[in-house]
């Protein structure tokens, strides 16, 4: 017999092995606890035990105890064995390092800040089909950052109006349309005609541009459901879905990341809801981690904010992307977007900032232009123009004036 209690998981002299998870937690222990009883209790919970202590025959048990090996201030680290895990389970590991634990009463609050993925667990799942490189294969951004726009009203706009907007941002230089979240299959604007309408609208901005355009159509919904509408993007000839990615759930995720594939379409992750997640410092899961999973699920795309330059609070962008495009097994990178109060006039500092493999996401900086969402396009293509050809948008202005109006409107000030 073997005794398995809270304390048991504690080990500070021991050094994870290569296949083991890693994860990194901010805790603050319950009132009255030590840092060291509340580490072992996280990584108890997290793992086989419980609050009381138990006593299991050897012959009967594998032991997949987790062990908190390590405690740096308000840090600890906890090392998982790959075998606790099922393989291309994203729900059941969540459940593990991020279930219990986060409500538990031996911490006043917990964050996991950061992953460390084994061989083990990563080749269990796909990763993304394409990633950065939907810039070439299904577009014609090459080395330029691939712009897209999302209408604005995002919801209550009628089926023609959402296609005439996407025409006409389209004509202007964009090379994407997308849904926006809460935009998905309502009366006053059917999934099935807006898909319909948008695609042919795509089609003749094609035809008139010579460059290769798409829409990032929303099929969030119930799951079998969403899996209808993935195919019915194949059918229609649509090259990307849409999927917002935190309300829909994970497992949802690896569904849509399985039939996107039968039909060779790319994954756009909207990230609605993280905040829920990420946004205190002290407690939830960090977008890092968010990011993690998502690439390990397979999008192709995923919103990691604007480095600050946008209207929304964001954590470290720059270091996300960076994860998201690092080497991990062979797995592919993914494209991050860059969207929310985006307009021309931050365009150099946000590229200055994430550099130029991302998606430049405007809606309102596009819509919102003085002259319309047609000029609005052509001007935030201009100040991406101008950025890579390392020209001061004030400069390129003095022949651009759809720049020029973009810039008189907005400055280079980031919205609230
Ligand atoms: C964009 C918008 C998107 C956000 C999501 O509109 O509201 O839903 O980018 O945020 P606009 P994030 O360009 O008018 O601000 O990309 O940070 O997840
Ligand atoms: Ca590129």
């Amino acid at each position: 017999m073997t005794g398995i209690e809270y304390d048991d998981f504690l080990d500070l002299e021991y050094e994870p092995s290569e296949t083991e998870l890693v994860c990194e937690f901010t805790v603050e222990p319950g009132e009255g606890m030590s840092m060291e009883s509340a580490a072992s209790r996280v990584a108890s919970e997290s793992s086989n035990g419980t609050w009381a202590a138990l006593h299991v025959d050897e012959d009967e048990f594998t032991d997949l105890g987790a062990v908190a090996c390590g405690i740096d201030g308000d840090e600890i680290t906890v090392a998982y064995p790959a075998d606790l895990f099922e393989e291309g389970s994203m729900a059941q590991i969540l459940s593990c390092i991020a279930g219990n634990i986060m409500g538990m009463k031996a911490v006043e609050t917990i964050r996991l800040e950061d992953c460390r993925w084994p061989e083990t667990i990563v080749e269990g799942f796909p990763g993304p089909l394409f990633g950065p490189d939907v810039a070439t294969e299904k577009l014609d951004a090459d080395d330029r950052p691939v712009l897209a726009t999302v209408p604005k009203p995002k919801v209550g706009l009628s089926t023609a109006a959402h296609a005439r907007v996407g025409e006409e941002a389209w004509l202007g230089g964009v090379d994407l349309l997308k849904d926006d979240e809460n935009l998905t299959d309502q009366a006053f604007n059917p999934f099935e005609d807006r898909l319909a309408e948008s695609l042919a609208a795509r089609d003749r901005a094609q035809e008139e541009t010579g460059e290769r355009k798409d829409y990032l159509v929303n099929v969030t919904g119930e799951t079998t459901e969403m899996l209808e509408r993935v195919d019915l993007v194949a059918e229609h000839g649509g090259g990307f879905v849409m999927v917002d990615v935190i309300t829909s759930g994970w497992s949802a995720v690896q569904s849509v990341r399985e039939r996107a594939a039968d039909h060779g379409l790319a994954i756009h992750a909207h990230r609605a809801m993280h905040a829920a997640f990420d946004r205190l410092e002290y407690h939830g899961v960090s977008m890092r981690v968010l990011a993690q999973i998502a690439r390990l699920c397979g999008v192709d795309h995923l919103h990691t904010g604007t480095a600050g330059l946008g209207k929304l609070e964001n954590e470290d962008t720059p270091g996300i992307n960076e994860w998201l495009t690092s080497d991990l097994y062979g797995l592919n990178p993914v494209l991050p977007v860059a969207s929310g109060g985006l307009h021309p006039g931050v365009v150099d500092q946000l590229l200055e900032a994430l550099g130029t493999d991302i998606i430049v996401q405007a809606g309102g900086g596009i819509h919102g232009h003085p002259d319309g969402t047609r000029t609005g396009a052509r001007a935030l293509r201009q100040s991406v123009d101008a950025s890579m050809a390392g020209v001061p948008l004030e400069e390129y202005a003095d022949d651009h004036d759809e720049l020029a109006t973009a810039l008189e409107k907005w400055g280079a000030e980031t919205p609230r």
